[in-house]
């Protein structure tokens, strides 16, 4: 009988759970729960609350139980023997904070396998919502935070980003100067990764080092918790803090109550669950230094594994703990899939005719520039959404879809210029990455092949393969990163999409504009609107 390995992720939008088998490697099921529709009595949208002035964005930790009970439940039902897994880890969207009580610990060793964890697990919450990465609403304290330390380059040393409106340093603090009882109250702070991850282990479990290098509390250089960065936060964080461990440790067996309730085996090895981020580097198969991938997901993100501890003093980008024992490097630009929706939906189209259009208008946009800034934005910092068109109108479709397309190929491009290396190759990943007009446009802008791979689910994905890979290690087995990325078919690219090397020169002289533009609306800086005709004019 085969062996199976789970992997779950709990996104922004839905819940997955991938099963893949061993040997063979194959995708046997996958389950989707979406938030919206599968639980629409949260009340969600895609997801999540968001403030009218679009800051504060939260979600409710408990929709997040209720999805794993449903997923639990579909998986139960389907013709997979649960008992047969042997191993299982998970993903979550990073930063996101939960805020437990001090019963959350005597429920978890207490569950009863008669009913859901959403009935159970009701009372353990001391904040009844959760600030999810799509919130910007913590300036104040990434300043006084940042301070704190000694300034931006200090920040970065000491924790490998900037202070992040949405890192959870940050959101803890403002929950503390907010709500001071409720901080009191509160036992235990998980990520929604190490969250869910106590949920299968029946007591409180510790947090990877990948989702915990997103929080501008951990220590970038030792991996453990800093403790200057922790004093600058809040009082006795340190008491309610998990502990850290390495992302491909074994933390124990599953809880009994799954094996009661779904009958899995009592032997089924647990891994800590980590951030999407980290999980989807393992997921697409990137484990070698200079690969490159961009995931295309309610977020764009452009990632990369790191050898060494490499920073960007510039502040912009990020340095993770990578699934294995290494780095990471990372860029998230909020204004992805759902800034896309926004034009999609305006113009009431599908995403085939959406795509018609990339088809039909020339690279360049006829010298037409959009700066989409649909959300507050993370990279550029943009806390006041609003999109800017230059030489077109919000009425004018053509324009506005391949402006946004191309703003956002441009904008990555621009802010991963301080790797140095220009990538030979680019990963797609992400829903979005089944267009493949937007990743024509990717491989352009970057004049770079973009490998595409069967996988939109490289988070989940990644969790599996990480269950795999320490579950063989836990028995003896010593199998390397690079044969299991070999192994599994899905990771081997089904097409492969060339650059068009005439579109070179244009774009590198578009990027050059659009990065002034960037400077001209963030920073103040001189209209480039002459350089942006004289580039009309030279191609169209
Ligand atoms: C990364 C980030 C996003 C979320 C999306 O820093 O904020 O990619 O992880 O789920």
């Amino acid at each position: 009988m085969n062996d199976y390995f789970l992997g779950i992720d709990c996104s922004t939008q839905s819940m997955k759970g991938i099963l893949l088998d061993w040997p063979l490697l194959t995708l046997q099921t996958k389950i989707i729960i979406n938030y919206d529709k599968d639980l629409s009595h949260y009340g969600t949208q895609n997801g999540v609350y968001i403030s009218k002035d679009g800051k504060k964005v939260h979600s409710n930790p408990l929709l997040w139980v209720e999805a794993l009970d449903l997923l639990l439940e579909k998986l139960h039902n389907g013709n997979i023997p649960l008992h047969t897994i042997k191993a299982l880890s998970g993903s979550a969207q990073q930063h996101g904070t939960v805020y437990l009580n001090d019963k959350f610990v005597s429920m978890l060793s207490n569950l009863n396998p008669n009913k859901s964890l959403t009935l159970q697990l009701n009372g353990v919450f001391s904040r009844e919502i959760s600030p999810v990465w799509m919130d910007s609403s913590t300036s104040k304290q990434c300043q006084e935070i940042r301070d704190a330390l000694g300034g931006s380059e200090s920040t970065i040393r000491r924790t490998g980003s900037n202070t992040f409106e949405r890192f959870s340093g940050p959101q803890i603090r403002k929950f503390y100067q907010d709500t001071p009882k409720k901080y009191e109250d509160t036992a235990i702070i998980h990520l929604i990764s190490s969250f869910l991850s106590s949920l299968f282990l029946g007591k409180s479990s510790p947090i990877d080092y990948g989702d915990g290098s997103g929080m501008n509390l951990m220590n970038i250089t030792n991996k453990c918790w800093d403790e200057k960065a922790i004093k600058a936060t809040a009082p006795n964080l340190i008491q309610k803090l998990p502990k850290l461990v390495e992302s491909d440790t074994i933390i124990g067996n599953i809880a009994p109550y799954y094996v009661k309730r779904y009958g899995f085996s009592p032997e089924t090895k647990l891994l800590p669950w980590s951030g999407d981020n980290p999980n989807s580097l393992i997921g697409v198969g990137l484990v070698e230094p200079g690969q490159v991938a961009v995931s295309l997901g309610t977020s764009d993100t452009y990632f990369t594994p790191l050898q060494h501890l490499s920073l960007d003093l510039s502040g912009q980008s990020h340095v993770f703990g990578a699934p294995n024992g290494n780095y990471m490097a990372l860029i998230c630009f909020k204004n992805g899939s759902l800034a896309r929706e926004s034009i999609k939906n305006h113009f009431n189209l599908t995403w085939n005719e959406f795509s018609n259009i990339l088809k039909l208008t020339p690279p360049g946009n006829l010298g037409r520039i959009m700066l989409p800034y649909f959300y507050p934005e993370i990279v550029p910092l943009v806390l006041a959404p609003r999109v800017y068109r230059f030489g077109f109108e919000e009425y004018d479709m053509n324009a506005n879809v391949r402006g946004i397309i191309e703003a956002q190929c441009l904008a990555i491009r621009i802010h991963s210029q301080w790797l140095n290396k220009a990538p030979v190759e680019i990963i797609a990943t992400g829903g979005g990455s089944e267009n493949r007009e937007i990743l024509q446009v990717l491989s352009d802008v970057f004049q770079a092949p973009v490998k595409i791979l069967n996988v939109l689910d490289s988070a989940a994905l990644g969790a599996a393969l990480r269950s795999i890979k320490s579950f063989k290690a836990y028995n003896g087995e010593k199998l390397q990163w690079s044969e299991l990325i070999q192994l599994c078919k899905d990771l081997q690219p089904i097409e492969i999409l060339t650059p068009r090397e005439d579109n070179k020169i244009l774009y590198d002289e578009m990027m050059e504009i659009y990065q002034s533009y960037e400077q001209f609306i963030l920073q103040n800086g001189k209209d480039p609107d002459k350089k942006r005709l004289k580039f009309k004019e030279n191609y169209f």
